[in-house]
């Protein structure tokens, strides 16, 4: 692959522009894809009706309070096995599973479960990684719903740091990710320290459905 110069970075992404080669085959991003009042009305209800925890990460190899707020919810045929146990998903809450058709027409993809992930204020972050847990197979779908403050969101190669992307999320907007994203790129949110309000990024999956048998909610 071409070396890419670190800058320019794509600092603003306006609306219906794609991202610099490779990541435009794999990013795909849809600025105020819901309306200001479906936004508002769905950030007020999530922010106050999510049962939000912090989870425990890997991250470079050690398990770490993770640096915001998350819940999973889904269908229970989204439940996984990791380590002889079996995690099932909260159930859907019904202004989630209201998107999920609007979703999947937007993605030409199915989605079984959400990832909701609460950044209180710029203080909240995410570092370097890939969504490639084994559950979500190799070349996994996954449609990113920004809501709340404005947040600079990263991408770079795995294999060359310098090739880097760049996008403002804002309320509303709708970003997926698909193809050979996760096993080719990394992708990151850093901290802003103007930032003082919170950020609900919904990140939408399909995990590979398990045996009924195995599921009990
Ligand atoms: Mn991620």
């Amino acid at each position: 692959m071409q070396k890419r110069a670190d800058t320019p970075l794509f600092p603003d992404l306006p609306a219906g522009a794609s991202a610099p080669a490779p990541f435009d085959a794999w990013v795909t991003a849809t600025p105020g894809w819901l309306s200001a009042d479906e936004a508002d009305a769905l950030l007020a209800v999530l922010q106050a009706e999510l049962p939000w925890t912090v989870h425990r990460i890997r991250m470079f190899g050690r398990w770490v309070d993770s640096p915001r707020l998350s819940c999973w919810m889904g269908d229970p045929a989204a439940s996984y096995r990791y380590s002889g146990q079996t995690f099932v998903p909260e159930p859907w809450h019904p202004a989630l599973a209201a998107l999920l058709p609007r979703l999947a027409s937007a993605c030409g993809a199915p989605f079984n479960s959400v990832l909701a992930n609460r950044y209180r204020s710029g203080a909240d972050s995410m570092g370097w990684h890939s969504d490639d847990e084994r559950e979500l197979g190799a070349k996994p779908i996954i449609a990113s719903l920004s809501l709340g403050a404005e947040r600079r969101f990263l991408m770079r190669l795995k294999a060359d740091h310098g090739a880097k992307a760049e996008w403002r999320l804002r309320h509303g907007d709708l970003l997926a990710m698909r193809g050979d994203c996760q096993r080719e790129a990394q992708h990151a949110l850093p901290k802003m320290a103007a930032v003082q309000s919170a950020r609900v990024n919904l990140t939408f999956r399909w995990v590979k459905p398990i045996s009924s048998e195995v599921v009990r909610r």
